[in-house]
């Protein structure tokens, strides 16, 4: 088994990228209930994951939404995350909220829309190198709700068409993450429903056209680590977006509906040896009923929680076990790493790194939720436009 010392210091080392979005007011197609304190600006937002990453100190980038968190000076929103420890992520554009795009976007039938969706995507480009960052997250809501509504292969084309001219206008250092949903909001076929689409989408484009995998954009039951497994050996896993669902695209907290399944998918990470390296782990998630930070901090443990147990698997155990074609042996193997209770050893490294062990107290103690709702109010409820509005 990895000595503690060692275990502590891939942890310490572990990076989690927030999403701006977890901050604002959010909520179903139902109801978006304002909470108190919820940021209304990019720049109350990437204040607000500083607060999260000043108590667990291992969140020190936030991904932003284009144009959820458009503002004039992209420069000066970063200059304003580095003056506190922060740096900004990867850029999401938003192909999905205006009105051209109801057949779609990369995939619409008229190519006036795609030339559209095409400058976006170039501004999200600009928008990603003046700010110092790498990763251009892409997600598109292209599909069709009935059969024969369009030529599903005609689309798959126009996608390949659309996604060569991104490619080519990617900056020297900077990845195109493509990420997959098997459905919604079009219901009957998506244009990139799963991981293979993905994956044979990027084969065609290069080497920085990688495999983005949301933990919640799958059908209940798939093996998630596997795919995982699959695409690291391939070197196609570009990043995560975490979070937790119970029934579809639920965006929980990561770990909170089936934390055997996150352990399972950073075993594989750990086993690949990709902890460290390019992979991008990102939380994707929205508290409609809950508080934000505090979720935040929580999710961000849970990502912690799942990655020391996967780093403490006993690796030759393991592998003696599987070579000698001993099932219960190897499976005990995991299942002794997945019990053991990691708590105290996080605790040990937060002290370890000058943080609080208990990052909820610290926060709860901290008095910051209280003075973000004196300070911001519950804000307004978004407009027709989309939740993701300020
Ligand atoms: C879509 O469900 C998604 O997972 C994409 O990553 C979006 O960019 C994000 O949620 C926010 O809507
Ligand atoms: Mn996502």
């Amino acid at each position: 088994m990895a000595s503690t010392g060692l275990v502590k210091e891939r942890l310490r080392n572990q990076r989690i990228e927030l999403a701006s979005w977890s901050f604002g007011n959010t909520g179903t197609r139902f109801k978006v209930f304002p909470l108190p304190g919820a940021a209304r600006t990019a720049y109350e937002k990437v204040d607000d994951a500083a607060t999260v990453h000043h108590f667990t100190g291992v969140a020190p980038s936030v991904a932003l939404h284009i144009p959820w968190d458009a503002v004039d000076d992209y420069v000066d929103l970063a200059k304003h995350a580095a003056s506190q420890g922060m740096r900004i992520g990867a850029i999401n554009p938003n192909l999905f909220q205006d009105e051209d795009y109801r057949l779609g976007s990369l995939c619409h039938p008229d190519p006036a829309v795609r030339a559209k969706a095409l400058a976006h995507v170039r501004e999200c480009l600009s928008i990603a190198e003046s700010v110092g960052s790498g990763i251009l997250s892409l997600w598109l809501a292209d599909g069709t709700n009935y059969p024969g509504q369009d030529s599903m292969a005609a689309r798959q084309e126009r996608l390949h068409e659309g996604l060569q001219e991104i490619y080519r206008s990617l900056p020297a250092a900077t990845r195109l993450l493509l990420e997959y949903k098997f459905f919604e909001p079009a219901f009957y076929h998506t244009d990139v429903p799963d991981w293979g689409t993905s994956y044979s989408h990027c084969l065609r484009l290069g080497e920085r056209a990688q495999v983005l995998v949301d933990t919640g954009h799958h059908a209940p039951g798939t093996n998630i680590e596997f795919i995982v497994a699959f695409l690291l050996g391939q070197q196609r896993l570009g990043g995560f977006h975490f979070n937790s669902r119970n029934y579809a695209d639920d965006d929980l907290m990561v770990g909170a509906a089936d934390p055997f399944e996150l352990f399972l998918i950073m075993r594989e990470v750990v086993a690949a040896g990709a902890l460290e390296g390019q992979v991008a782990f990102m939380l994707d998630q929205c508290h409609n009923i809950e508080p934000k930070v505090r979720a935040q901090i929580r999710s961000v443990m849970n990502v912690q929680e799942a990655t020391a147990k996967a780093l403490l698997v006993d690796e030759p155990a393991l592998a003696r076990a599987q070579a000698e074609g001993d099932v219960l042996g190897a499976n005990a193997v995991l299942m002794d790493a997945f019990s053991t209770d990691v708590r105290p050893l996080l605790a040990e490294l937060r002290e370890d790194m000058g943080l609080d062990p208990d990052p909820m107290a610290a926060y709860l103690r901290s008095g910051h939720e209280g003075r973000i709702a004196a300070e911001r109010g519950t804000g307004s409820q978004a407009g027709p436009a989309g939740w993701g509005y300020a």
